[in-house]
């Protein structure tokens, strides 16, 4: 069912125990929205804890470190952020599978699994509904907090780049940096520059392996788990390659390839303007925003390929 700010406070205010859920193969927003989340709980009076699939990568440690939950405890609240479908909660599908109370989430796509959700599909971010909620609720946010929701909104609008970008993105950017003395620059070069040397390495490989088709209109790059190996990089460190993809002045759509196990294949769309890769991406199984989106295939990685851009071409002749 999907519900709005009033419902989500008052369960908020009556949950206990919570646990929250973030998406497999984390980034700054579901890391931010889990934190933030938590933050909030704990300022109602909750206890809580993050989970996620994965571990959180490094990078995210100002957010992560020393500022989880340690104890042991049975949850009594499950709630999931920025997770548009359950299979993304990757093992912990598995245990919260159906149970899932409250969703808060911004993808276009998601499935309403949860007995509630609060969605935005005009928020740029989880964190941007976070901090609407929060504001709504009138919980006054730790600096901590603040810095989470930053974190977020800056991640999935891309350093507010990307059309899902509004004019409440930055009003909510510039409430945080009036109140908080957020280091903004430093977040967001860590988030948007900073890289390893194995990745700088890749990056440049990954470049040249770039291939165009459908007369340019598509870029495809493929990074197989051996060149991961041979680069000496772990697969979070490939996050925030597929913009790359539509960086090419032909490029309508652009597709990243990682093969997360043998054989099976992680795709994220970019569209540059008008091609829904949403939509695309539902025929494949997956989902998204109209601009990003992704999906998992299996296969061959020719026969894999060869799908993707099927149905790309689909999608460009409509
Ligand atoms: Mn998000």
């Amino acid at each position: 069912m999907l519900i709005g700010f009033s419902e989500a406070e008052t369960f908020l205010r009556n949950c206990r125990d919570a646990v929250i859920i973030t998406h497999i193969n984390p980034d700054g927003d579901c890391i931010g929205a889990g934190f933030a989340m938590r933050e909030i709980l704990s300022s109602l009076g909750v206890r809580s804890k993050v989970v996620c699939h994965d571990e959180f990568p490094t990078r995210f440690d100002f957010i992560t470190k020393g500022n989880n939950c340690t104890e042991e405890f049975e949850p009594q609240t499950i709630i999931a952020v920025d997770i548009a479908d359950e299979k993304l909660m990757g093992k912990y599908q598995e245990i919260y599978g159906g149970k899932v109370q409250l969703c808060i989430d911004h993808h276009i796509s998601n499935k309403q699994y949860a007995q509630m959700t609060l969605l935005r599909d005009d928020a740029a971010a989880a964190c941007q509904v976070i901090y609407d909620l929060a504001e709504y609720m009138g919980v006054k946010l730790t600096k901590q907090c603040a810095v989470c929701i930053y974190t977020g909104i800056s991640t999935d609008s891309g350093c507010f780049r990307y059309s899902c970008t509004t004019p409440r993105t930055h009003e909510i950017a510039a409430e945080l940096m009036r109140c908080f003395d957020i280091d903004f620059a430093h977040i967001n070069r860590n988030m948007f520059e900073v890289k390893s040397r194995g990745r700088m390495l890749l990056e440049s490989r990954v470049v040249s392996l770039m291939e165009c088709c459908l007369d340019e209109k598509l870029t495809i790059i493929a990074v197989t788990q051996e060149m991961m190996k041979e680069m000496n990089v772990c697969a979070d460190e490939l996050e925030g390659f597929a913009p790359l993809t539509i960086q090419l002045e032909t490029s309508e759509v652009g597709i990243l390839i990682r093969e997360r196990e043998p054989g099976l294949y992680k795709c994220s769309f970019r569209s540059a303007n008008d091609v829904n890769v949403s939509e695309i991406c539902r025929t494949l199984g997956g989902g998204g925003h109209a601009k990003a989106a992704g999906c998992t295939v299996s296969g061959e990685l020719e026969d894999v390929k060869h799908r993707l851009i099927e149905a790309v071409e689909r999608s460009l002749g409509k």
